[in-house]
């Protein structure tokens, strides 16, 4: 009885440009651009203008190669597959001097079957990467029109290719077009058996009972028997199966009832239990044993007519879960880089800002399993996209059985992991063809290859491997069907940028909430230390070559400062500048959750673009390249709370609306408070209240008429907060004026901090109103419990600070500083 050999051929390769005689190490997974990074024969294409420098990397071909040993009892085996997890993209492949692949697509393996070529001693594997740019070109030219792709900054040509399209630039990112192994190689060598795929498909869920039917498919070598069991240690799970499989392929299906199962929630509604079964497959001449970690939940979106359309709401476990969160992209340039490590402290990041829900975006890549893995574990849903945005594509056979092939892949891959609640079919193509004049200007066949592609090939592949998710064609969209138009409010899911794209002013928000928000965003530049570690001192101008070419929008640097001039007062310096930035983005943002958060039922979703950065550069993300967060990300763990309270002005009143997220009802006290600006109170009321689960409502409605006269309004603010007995929840400021209006006076505090617990405590107290209190740690990265917080003279508050993992200061040496909005904007 025996297991495969399995051995990684991922060490030892070497690459060298297609012409040259010199061979230089390569290391796999990865990519040409790293390999020629790592050997001094580019420069960091994140630093400074580099980019261009390497963009010649692109138009050229690459050649890679391993030379490898295999022992005896490698060849002595009947079957030796070697499977290339990932093949970034055009590559001829040799074994042995034979051709053995024409890989074409990045999203899926390739695999040969090299039992008849390989040998005793060294075996050597050639791969040819020709230039994915030059690949294209000669189809393009044959065509008469030009498949749209706005964000390519490489010709156009990415429709064409199945690859990451982010590679090719987009509207946050550079344009780095990569060549490469991208993922593992393995040799796996067999006589009897090879399993292909084990699955859990989960037929059924409840409180009561979950049905799950396992299914595992298998190459038999010859007719046989075998011994398959299903354990999980912890629930004290054991079931024992015998069968006769055929020679060939065998698909092995069987139901697995677990009463009253412990299920899965998101994160913020319960647990997130995982079930670790074990399956061991065994028979007279193998034996080996898999593991699969399971989450047991149904989950829905509940589509139900009603009086204003239709809604789009998550249902796990029968519950209602309102979906907080944001769009994740890459999180690099080169993928490779992203370790699990990486991934685990941004999608933390996304859980200590209350988020449950990230939506990966088609511009990007299937990510990994650990991605999957970690969002199982924390609780995040994932709306996961099929790898295509904001481009029209190609229909012929070969590409459409290209995507059904990556399809098939990526479904049976993903579709096990607990954390995804949807597949969408692309990012925005739909309403580009209606409403960003595609339609009047390219042939109408383009949209019958759409329909092909998105109400075809990709509902297909999700109805036969995961009938019970949901299959939503395109984001933003209203109907399972052809859309007839771009998009429409009332039902499914609702992109809005008339902030930011349109030039409207923040309010527009609130006239423009849909059922689900997947899509809306504020652009600003990350922190200063990011932009520094990729800068001179003379590239820190807004101007300057280097801010410039790390901007990739099309309304770019202007609409920013546009923004950012329209709400607040002009910042002092080049600092200032980035933080003002990043209050604008952090107000633009918080007045959109807050919109879509009071119009809970009716509204059930809301995701801002983006929650994080490939590059670092300026875009619409909270947590900068560097892993850093902006004013969003902590103005989000506070808009994102459970528990909310948000305040409104509609004419001379006030309305106070109070959020609950959770699956009971709330009952705490509420406090107003009308203040001036030297904490003079103007009017106080209290109120016990009552928030419905899963709900918004408004509490409190009052007359501001009388307080707010000329005189006094740019020196007065309402808070709120809502507590239950224990502890304050939530609170809320609200400004009758913009910030530049206000007459904010000079901060005066006491600023005071010690070490206490692993931790740093930082205490101020504040003799002024002061407006964005910010800290700054000089030496170490880290976070802080809050940040960028409004303070009522008298207040007290204090705020932990933990150090960041990668920093190697001591505690005791880091010193804090607080500034807020007065001195970005005021010299003296
Ligand atoms: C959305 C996204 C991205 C883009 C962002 C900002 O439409 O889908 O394509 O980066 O807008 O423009």
């Amino acid at each position: 009885m025996q297991k495969n050999l399995v051995k990684n051929l991922s060490e030892g390769w070497q690459f060298k440009r297609e012409g040259s005689n010199k061979f230089f190490s390569a290391e796999v997974p990865g990519c040409v651009h790293l390999d020629l990074i790592k050997h001094g024969m580019i420069p960091d294409p994140f630093f400074r203008e580099n980019e261009k420098e390497v963009q010649w990397v692109s138009d050229t071909n690459w050649n890679y190669q391993l030379t490898f040993s295999a022992d005896d009892k490698t060849i002595s085996k009947k079957y030796n597959k070697l499977i290339f997890y990932g093949i970034d993209t055009y590559a001829d492949i040799y074994f042995n001097g034979e051709k053995i692949i024409e890989a074409d697509n990045m999203f899926h393996p390739w695999e040969f079957d090299v039992s008849k070529l390989i040998k005793g001693g060294q075996n050597r594997i050639e791969i040819q990467f020709r230039s994915p740019l030059k690949e294209v070109e000669p189809v393009m030219e044959k065509l008469d029109y030009k498949l749209p792709a706005d964000n390519d900054q490489a010709g156009g040509t990415s429709p064409y290719t199945r690859k990451a399209p982010y590679h090719y630039g987009w509207d946050w990112g550079p344009c780095l077009v990569t060549s490469g192994l991208w993922k593992k190689v393995e040799l796996i060598s067999f006589n009897s058996t090879y399993v292909e795929n084990i699955s859990f498909n989960q037929l059924r869920c409840d409180a009561s009972i979950a049905e799950l039917a396992i299914e595992v498919e298998f190459f038999s070598d010859s007719k046989q028997k075998y011994h398959i069991s299903v354990e999980e240690e912890t629930k004290n799970i054991r079931e024992e199966f015998e069968i006769s499989a055929l020679k060939g392929n065998n698909n092995f299906f069987e139901i697995i009832k677990i009463i009253k199962p412990e299920l899965w929630w998101p994160s913020g509604h319960g647990k997130q239990y995982l079930y670790n079964f074990k399956i061991k497959i065994h028979s007279v001449d193998f034996n080996d044993a898999y593991e699969k970690r399971i989450g047991i939940r149904d989950v829905l979106i509940k589509r139900d007519k009603d009086k204003d359309g239709e809604s789009f709401a998550i249902s796990v476990n029968g519950k209602p879960i309102y979906s907080k969160g944001a769009n994740w992209i890459p999180a690099d340039s080169f993928t490779t880089r992203i370790k699990r490590e990486n991934y685990k402290s941004l999608l933390g990041d996304a859980v200590k800002a209350n988020m449950n829900t990230l939506r990966v975006w088609g511009g990007g890549i299937y990510e990994p399993d650990c991605f999957y893995e970690l969002c199982d574990e924390m609780g995040i849903m994932v709306w996961q996209d099929f790898m295509f945005a904001c481009s029209l594509y190609p229909a012929d056979v070969k590409f459409l059985k290209s995507v059904e092939r990556e399809a098939t892949y990526q479904v049976k891959r993903l579709k096990d992991y607990a954390s995804i609640i949807l597949w969408c079919g692309n990012n925005e193509i739909a309403w580009a063809w209606h409403n960003w004049e595609w339609k009047e200007n390219l042939p109408e066949h383009l949209w019958e290859d759409y329909k092909l592609l998105f109400h075809k090939t990709l509902p297909d592949v999700c109805k036969k491997y995961d009938p019970k998710r949901l299959y939503w064609p395109t984001s933003p969209g209203h109907t399972t069907e052809a859309p007839e138009e771009g998009q429409a409010y009332g039902g499914g899911d609702n992109h809005f940028w008339g902030v930011w794209h349109g030039g409207e002013d923040f309010d527009a928000y609130e006239k423009n909430v849909g059922r689900y928000m997947s899509e809306y965003g504020m652009q600003s530049f990350p922190e200063l230390k990011t932009i520094k570690e990729i800068a001179h001192s003379s590239d820190l101008a807004i101007n300057s070559g280097v801010m410039t070419s790390h901007q990739k929008a099309s309304l770019g640097n202007k609409n920013v400062i546009m923004y950012m001039e329209k709400y607040y007062s002009k910042p002092i310096n080049f600092d200032s500048l980035l933080k003002i930035s990043q209050l604008t983005q952090a107000e633009a943002i918080k007045v959109a959750v807050e919109s879509h958060r009071r119009k809970m039922p009716y509204c059930m979703g809301t995701l801002y673009w983006q929650l994080n950065d490939c590059w670092p550069g300026a875009s619409w993300s909270s947590i900068d390249y560097k892993g850093r967060w902006k004013a969003l990300h902590y103005a989000a763990k506070n808009f994102f709370q459970p528990i909310y309270i948000s305040i409104k002005q509609v004419k001379n009143n006030i309305e106070i609306y109070g959020m609950n997220d959770i699956n009971h009802p709330f009952k705490g006290d509420l406090v107003v408070q009308v203040l001036d600006f030297n904490g003079e109170s103007l009017s106080t009321l209290k109120k016990s209240i009552k928030l419905k689960s899963v709900s918004a409502s408004k509490i409190l409605t009052f007359d501001v008429g009388e307080l707010i006269d000329d005189e006094k309004i740019n020196r007065m603010l309402i808070r709120a907060s809502l507590n239950n007995k224990i502890k304050q929840l939530s609170q809320n400021e609200f400004y009758f004026v913009k910030p530049k209006e206000l007459q904010i006076p000079k901060p005066r505090f006491d600023f005071e901090y010690k070490i206490l617990n692993g931790e740093v405590e930082i205490i101020i107290k504040a003799h002024t109103f002061i407006y964005k209190a910010f800290i700054i740690c000089d030496k170490s990265d880290g976070l802080f419990s809050e940040n960028f917080m409004d303070l009522i003279p008298g207040e007290l508050k204090k705020v932990k600070f933990k150090k960041g993992k990668k920093s190697d200061h001591k505690l005791e040496d880091l010193t804090f500083i607080m500034k807020s909005y007065y001195e970005l904007v005021h010299k003296d």
